[in-house]
């Protein structure tokens, strides 16, 4: 049911927009733009379980290093899902008109991003999607200085596609996954936001798509560490660690309603 969603071999560049080059990035290093994602041999293990602690995937992937800290020459997960795309702009149709349009992060400049670190403020640090369709309401996101975007499809079998963005932060490995949807001149999340650990998106994992035999649903793998984690009725069976950290967790997959 569930093919193809997990991508182990894929080679990738590994760039987020909106830093440029030489900017401070989630760990105080340069930007990773442009560097190549050379998977190193080993392997880590990651189980993929129901709500209810069945067990549905276990799964192995290449260890990219990256696990508790930057590998110079290697992507930083912390800010980046492994298989996805890295471009600056995404295309789509996301106010349904039948007409495509481009969307990208405004950028805010180095100074913005310093103030972020500075004060470390919802405001300080927003991330701003603009659309080349201007009568498009511009997409604010708290917390955001930095990002990676994604058009997700038209995974609410509305008319318009979605996007998806994971923002990329500089004060620990845990992050969500947003997905937003344009409803009467408005974006909102279609789903609660979607807690991610590293080694998740370090194993490319994806962390929601469409339910192609539930019309209206998403299929939605979420990391249930014990800081991160929204359900905490998820049962992972003890046989499998849960580290209870941002950077070492397990997946529980389930389905949700979008709006
Ligand atoms: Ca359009
Ligand atoms: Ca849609």
């Amino acid at each position: 049911m569930l093919k193809d969603d997990l991508q182990p071999e894929r080679e990738v560049l590994a760039a987020w927009g909106g830093l440029s080059k030489g900017s401070a990035g989630q760990t105080g290093k340069d930007s990773l733009a442009g560097k190549d994602d050379t998977i190193k041999p080993g392997g880590s293990e990651i189980n993929i379980v129901s709500p209810d602690g069945i067990l549905l995937r276990k799964f192995k992937y290449a260890d990219a290093g990256s696990s508790g800290g930057y590998t110079q020459g290697y992507p930083d997960y912390a800010n980046y899902i492994r298989g996805y795309p890295t471009d600056d702009t995404i295309v789509g149709d996301f106010n349904g008109d039948g007409k495509l349009e481009k969307a990208w992060f405004k950028d805010r400049g180095q100074d913005n991003f310093n103030d972020c670190q500075q004060k470390a403020a919802a405001g300080a640090c927003r991330g701003i999607i603009q659309f080349s369709e201007k009568s498009i309401r511009k997409l604010v996101i708290d917390y955001c200085p930095m990002w990676m975007f994604k058009n997700e499809g038209d995974i609410n079998c509305d008319g318009k596609d979605e996007i998806g963005v994971l923002p990329g932060w500089f004060t620990s490995a845990c992050r969500d996954y947003y997905v937003f949807t344009y409803e009467k001149g408005k974006w909102i999340t279609s789903c609660p936001p979607v807690s991610s650990s590293m080694n998740m998106r370090e194993a490319g994992i994806v962390p929601g798509e469409k339910d192609t035999t539930n019309k209206g649903y998403a299929i939605i793998r979420e990391s249930v560490d014990g800081y991160v984690g929204k359900y905490p009725n998820h049962k992972i069976p003890p046989e499998y660690p849960n580290l209870n950290s941002c950077s070492e967790s397990q997946v529980v997959e389930y389905r949700v309603k979008l709006k």
